[in-house]
């Protein structure tokens, strides 16, 4: 019998708490193989005090690798299928409510759009941090096709029907200086009493050695980043601070490489601007559901729908880093990412 330590224990536990008993026991046959698994990896803590192990070079809540694990294994890509990806905080909200409203904008007439009434994560739902959290083996069969799914997974890590089959990638990129900042004032946002959040300070220190959920997220940006350039019909790559300047041009680029390019009656209705409009940050941030709805896409926390929310502007970083904090982490993106060619405005 294995022997589980005190400290062991505590990283344990999470990954098989508060779940139901029908997600339990299917957990329960991954158990073994992830405690093992678990115990052997590199570990950490993220900015909210919870156990990330590092698993296929990138950092992981522990408590989501079983359900990292079963939706790499057992996910069915179709070719229909548009996975939407990024790096938390980089603009997920913001790309699935255009996903979901340009693919489904001959189901929905736009003034009826669920996405007035729903948060666009409920409507585009995470694979291994909702949907495979949830259950290990989810009934993905009753999405409604094109499913349109979402995960924060390195390119490198995906599942490999994602990789082998038709389906399509979309991956939103941001600068990552806005995306830590983002990140920060998420968790500081939600107050929650079972959160033990370091400080900013600290918090940046993390980010710099490329210690938190997902990252390096040098790594994570420059997967896709590849990706794309070697595959352009499969990946589109797009980033946030682009979304921000042209938010047309990138619908209807969105829309082409989904397949579903606007017609030019739709361009001469204004349908395009429509979209713009209702999937814009005022929009969104003052919809009822996402003033007072939560979400519990975390496991532990309930988080209000309006934290998704936050400010949505480029350069925010410059009221929160000192110029040292910002020199410093350039100095590394300059030397991880910028020299492949890619860039952020800020
Ligand atoms: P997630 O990883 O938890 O899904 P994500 O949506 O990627 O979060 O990022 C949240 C950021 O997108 C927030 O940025 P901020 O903290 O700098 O304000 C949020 O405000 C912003 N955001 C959300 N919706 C939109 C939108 N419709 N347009 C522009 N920015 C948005």
């Amino acid at each position: 019998m294995m022997h589980i330590s005190e400290s062991d224990s505590y990283l344990l536990i999470p990954a098989f708490q508060k779940v139901s008993m029908e997600t339990s026991a299917a957990i329960g046959e991954l158990s073994n193989e992830i405690q093992q698994l678990l115990l052997n990896l590199p570990r950490e803590k993220t900015l909210d005090g919870n156990p990330l192990c590092q698993y296929q070079g990138f950092w992981a809540q522990s408590k989501f690798i079983p359900a990292i694990i079963s939706f790499q294994r057992h996910f069915q890509a179709e070719d229909g299928d548009i996975i939407l990806t990024s790096f938390p905080k980089s603009g997920t909200t913001w790309l699935k409510a255009l996903a979901f409203t340009i693919v489904n904008r001959a189901r929905f007439p736009l003034q009826n759009s669920p996405l007035l009434t729903t948060n666009p994560h409920q409507l585009v739902p995470f694979l291994e941090v909702d949907l495979y959290w949830k259950n290990q083996s989810p009934n993905l069969e009753d999405i409604p096709k094109p499913r349109i799914l979402a995960t924060h997974l390195p390119y490198a890590s995906l599942p490999n029907s994602i990789l082998n089959s038709g389906c399509r990638i979309v991956y939103v990129a941001r600068n990552p200086l806005d995306q830590f900042i983002s990140h920060w004032k998420f968790f500081s946002s939600l107050q929650d009493p079972n959160m033990n959040l370091v400080s900013m300070e600290e918090a940046f220190e993390k980010i710099c050695n490329g210690v938190h959920s997902y990252g390096p997220v040098w790594e994570h940006v420059m997967g896709y980043w590849k990706a794309s350039q070697e595959n352009p019909e499969k990946v589109l790559f797009l980033k946030y601070e682009d979304m921000q300047e042209n938010i047309i041009f990138n619908i209807k680029n969105l829309a082409n490489f989904l397949g579903c390019a606007f017609s030019q009656a739709e361009e001469r209705q204004g349908v395009v601007k429509e979209i713009s409009k209702i999937c814009s940050f005022d929009n969104l941030k003052n919809l009822e559901v996402n003033k007072v709805g939560k979400y519990s896409k975390f496991g532990f926390y309930a988080v209000r729908n309006e934290a998704f929310f936050r400010k949505g502007t480029v350069g925010d970083w410059r009221n929160y880093l000192t110029s040292s904090m910002s020199d410093r982490l350039e100095k590394i993106l300059e030397e991880k990412l910028y020299s492949s060619g890619l860039s952020f405005k800020k």
